[in-house]
């Protein structure tokens, strides 16, 4: 199995040296990584490592900043994504962080790597059928805690 890592050079974690490391210890999978500069040059690259590295699913690692044409950039970026998704019917496991989701620096950087951690892990799932049937339903959340089932 080939897992492509897309991130960027505007995030302000070293996401995808999360998402490898993760990887690595559940699966013996073989990684390509192209980083680019920012959101929205996420998507030709995860098509990119669909066709020309012949990835089978890819990770989309980005942080939106705060502002008001951040969140228009990464509304774009994740239509990409998904573009790209049903162009390729490959699936793309979209990491983005917000910097507002974090109330400073440290939390900003462990919210990074938990999400980017806890995504990598649906990655190996999705990719053995049948096993994220068994966390339906359940209120997944990546980084902040689990929203859980609101039936006990
Ligand atoms: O193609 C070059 C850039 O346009 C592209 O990398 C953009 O995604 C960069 N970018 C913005 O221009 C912007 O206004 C980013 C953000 N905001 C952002 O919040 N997060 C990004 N890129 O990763
Ligand atoms: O590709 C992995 C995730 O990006 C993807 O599963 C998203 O749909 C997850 N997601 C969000 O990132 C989000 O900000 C969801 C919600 N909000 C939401 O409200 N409901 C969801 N997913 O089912
Ligand atoms: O319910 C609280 C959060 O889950 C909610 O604020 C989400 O929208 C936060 N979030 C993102 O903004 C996002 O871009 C999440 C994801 N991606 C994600 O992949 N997984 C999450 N939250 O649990």
């Amino acid at each position: 199995m080939k897992i492509g890592i897309a991130d960027t050079t505007f995030a302000r974690v070293n996401m995808g040296r999360f998402a490898i490391d993760e990887l690595k210890k559940h699966s013996s999978v073989t990684i390509e990584r192209y980083t680019v500069p920012g959101v929205k040059d996420l998507p030709v690259a995860c098509k990119k490592l669909f066709d020309e590295y012949q990835c089978d699913i890819c990770m989309a690692l980005g942080m939106p900043g705060g502002k008001e044409k951040d969140r228009m950039c990464a509304h774009e970026a994740s239509t990409g994504l998904i573009a790209c998704q049903l162009m390729t019917n490959r699936h793309i496991i979209e990491v983005f962080v917000h910097e507002d989701e974090a109330a400073d620096d440290a939390e900003l950087a462990w919210l990074a790597e938990q999400r980017t951690r806890e995504h990598a892990v649906n990655v190996i799932k999705l990719m053995r059928p049948g096993t994220l049937e068994r966390e339906a339903g359940t209120g997944q959340r990546q980084g902040f805690s689990d929203a859980g089932s609101a039936r006990q």
